[in-house]
């Protein structure tokens, strides 16, 4: 048996952020361990792991603003030389509704404007981390362009919640909206972003919401009762060029499979027949029934229909890895996931 190929590293080590979280301030759900477990699971399971290519910059500037990509790189030192070392570096005011928004000079204003939750921050180590796990989806979505038919990015930190100018919602890069590009920029006329993830994938969608060679498909919780709560609903169809190729299915919390296979049949009707040449599936295994910040009861065994159902559409696939914080059990939940593509 074919193991799928594995992109991992050791620098997402260094970054851990803090999250806003129920009044308190403290250390974050998304937590360093998570891939180190998943690591472990996955070369136990017989995965080979192999390092990421440098992140091609070029192809960041095609998901990312040039603005962002400098305020990101740069937001840690400005940040350590006004304040300190610390205490990160977090969003504390918003645009409001409806405001004429210009981009603040001040790197506070900044962090308002870059960002649209106060559930990350910005440490030392998070640049660097976020260029790595970007990197780890360029180099899944290469060796899917080089003949593999599967491979997986054990991204950390996660990307899907990231649009073209803020980080939220743990994400800083988007690595799914990367990996995309990578394979249209190899040739690819259509491809597909499949987020499985607990949560709404809004960065994603956001970033291609004009565009009809990206077909955005979401399923996740309903967004009247769950991050990230504007966005994620079934009306929101793309723009523009875009209308039509960005799909949303929230389902009620509470779903388990039943509800979910109805969502990933529609979800993958309409993939199949869209014409795409690849797809991206953004996997966060937060869907689990253990999970501390899901509500949907998919149970270990799920994971194996679920992946089994999407590997039917027999496309090159890239697998990268979003959430997923029951941390005993994420481990096994995406070597799981992984097996059907084998
Ligand atoms: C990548 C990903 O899964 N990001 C999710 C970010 C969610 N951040 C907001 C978390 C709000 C937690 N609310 C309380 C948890 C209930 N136990
Ligand atoms: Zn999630």
């Amino acid at each position: 048996m074919h193991m799928i190929p594995v992109v991992a590293s050791d620098v997402h080590k260094a970054h851990h952020s803090i999250e806003f979280s129920r009044g308190t301030l403290g250390p974050s759900q998304e937590d360093p361990r998570r891939a180190d477990i998943i690591a472990t699971a996955l070369r136990m399971a017989g995965h080979a792991l192999r390092e990421p290519e440098d992140l091609d910059l070029d192809l960041l500037a095609r998901v990312h603003t040039p603005e962002y990509v400098e305020f990101l790189s740069t937001a840690w030192a400005l940040w350590e030389e006004r304040f300190g070392a610390d205490v990160p570096a977090m969003g504390f005011t918003w645009p409001g509704r409806g405001s004429d928004v210009s981009r603040p000079d001040d790197l506070v204003g900044r962090l308002g404007y870059h960002s649209f939750a106060a559930d990350c921050s910005i440490g030392p180590a998070t640049w660097h981390a976020a260029c790595e796990a970007a990197a780890i989806a360029q180099t899944a979505a290469d060796l899917v362009n080089g003949g593999e038919r599967a491979a997986f990015g054990l991204c950390r930190p996660p990307g899907h919640h990231a649009t073209t100018d803020q980080f939220g919602g743990y994400c800083y890069l988007n690595n799914a909206a990367v990996a995309a590009q990578r394979l249209l920029d190899h040739g690819a006329a259509r491809v597909s972003v499949l987020d499985v993830d607990y949560h709404h994938g809004n960065g994603t969608q956001a970033i291609f919401d004009d565009r009809r060679d990206v077909l955005t498909v979401s399923i996740h919780a309903d967004p009247t009762v769950e991050f990230p709560w504007f966005s994620g609903y079934a009306h929101e169809r793309g723009v523009g060029d875009g209308d039509g190729a960005n799909v949303n299915l929230p389902l009620p919390l509470g779903s388990g499979i039943g509800d979910y296979r109805s969502a990933l049949d529609t979800a993958l009707d309409l993939i199949g027949s869209a014409g795409c040449e690849a797809i991206v599936v953004a996997l966060g295994v937060d869907t689990f029934v253990d999970d501390p910040l899901g509500a949907f009861t998919l149970g270990s065994d799920d994971y194996t229909e679920i992946a089994s159902r999407i590997s039917t559409l027999d496309l090159p696939t890239a697998i990268v890895q979003e959430g997923g914080y029951a941390v005993e059990a994420i481990g096994d939940n995406v070597a799981t996931f992984l097996a059907p593509f084998s």
